[in-house]
């Protein structure tokens, strides 16, 4: 096995549970009480727009109440401390890795705290709601979005996620189901690859027999448990 350099770590909402942010098909999950076709679609958008802004205003105001967790302070350490290449990249729109002190991280599925002018295609960092059609501070249209990917909209920075992909020795999954594409491909991908794979989740995902080492249990626990074993601070 080539030394072990270059890692991609992929997260998802269950790395953010223990911080107070609702995952998405857990029991009383978001999708348990919104359906996903009128609330994260841009044909749900076109029908309804003020539902899609509250339902994005709600989780823009939430966030900003909440606080990062162990796993999300570990994986900040990780990135301080580990002087081969390191890929955060989440599936989260919330900004607890960076809150965190994570800087090597790219949001595939978009930003809470940020709007879209699809007028002028400006994205400006936004922690307030946009259900009262607020100008765009560049074009002062008032059309602006949630800077989200919506399904069946393309995923942000894809290049930049399989660059890194190609050149890294581990791939390591935190707090996700595997139920969402293209980021449920990734450990296949991985694997195609010839690299080790590792996931870290409360419970296996529908992917986990793509990976060589499943642990199960919270994110809390698990990560910091890793970084010190990777840092060999343990
Ligand atoms: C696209 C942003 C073209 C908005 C989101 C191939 C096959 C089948 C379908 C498709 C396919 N390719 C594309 C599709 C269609 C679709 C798709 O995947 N549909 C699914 C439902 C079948 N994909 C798309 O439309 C994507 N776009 O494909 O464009 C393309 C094609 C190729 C290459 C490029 C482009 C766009 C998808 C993005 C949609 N936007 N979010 C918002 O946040 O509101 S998706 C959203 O849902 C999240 O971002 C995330 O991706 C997903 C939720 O998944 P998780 O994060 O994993 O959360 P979940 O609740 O499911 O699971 C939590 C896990 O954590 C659980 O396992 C639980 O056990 C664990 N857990 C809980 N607590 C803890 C814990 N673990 C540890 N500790 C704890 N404490």
């Amino acid at each position: 096995m080539a030394e072990l350099r270059n890692i991609v770590v992929l997260t998802g909402a269950g790395i953010s549970a223990e911080s107070g942010i609702d995952t998405f098909r857990d029991a009383g999950g978001l999708w348990d009480k919104h359906r996903v076709e009128d609330v994260a679609t841009p044909q749900g958008y076109e029908r309804d727009p003020a539902l899609v802004q509250r339902f994005y205003d709600a989780r823009r105001e939430a966030v900003q109440k909440v606080a990062p967790n162990p796993a999300h302070e570990a994986l900040a350490r990780l990135d301080r401390e580990w002087e081969g290449g390191l890929l955060i990249v989440t599936q989260n729109v919330d900004d607890l890795h960076e809150r965190a002190g994570a800087s090597r991280v790219v949001h595939m599925h978009g930003e809470l705290l940020s709007a879209l002018c699809p007028i002028c295609e400006r994205r400006h960092r936004w922690t307030g709601p946009l259900i009262d059609r607020p100008e765009c501070p560049s074009c002062e249209a008032r059309s602006l979005r949630p800077d989200v990917v919506w399904f069946g909209e393309m995923p942000y920075q894809m290049d930049r996620i399989y660059a890194a992909l190609r050149s890294a020795h581990l791939f390591v999954s935190i707090g996700t189901s595997g139920a969402v594409y293209p980021a449920a491909g990734f450990v296949s991908d991985a694997r195609e690859l010839g690299m080790k794979t590792l996931e870290l989740n409360l419970e296996r995902s529908e992917g986990s027999h793509w990976f060589h080492e499943s642990r199960e249990g919270p994110a809390g626990k698990l990560v910091p448990e890793w970084v010190d074993e990777l840092l060999g601070t343990g």
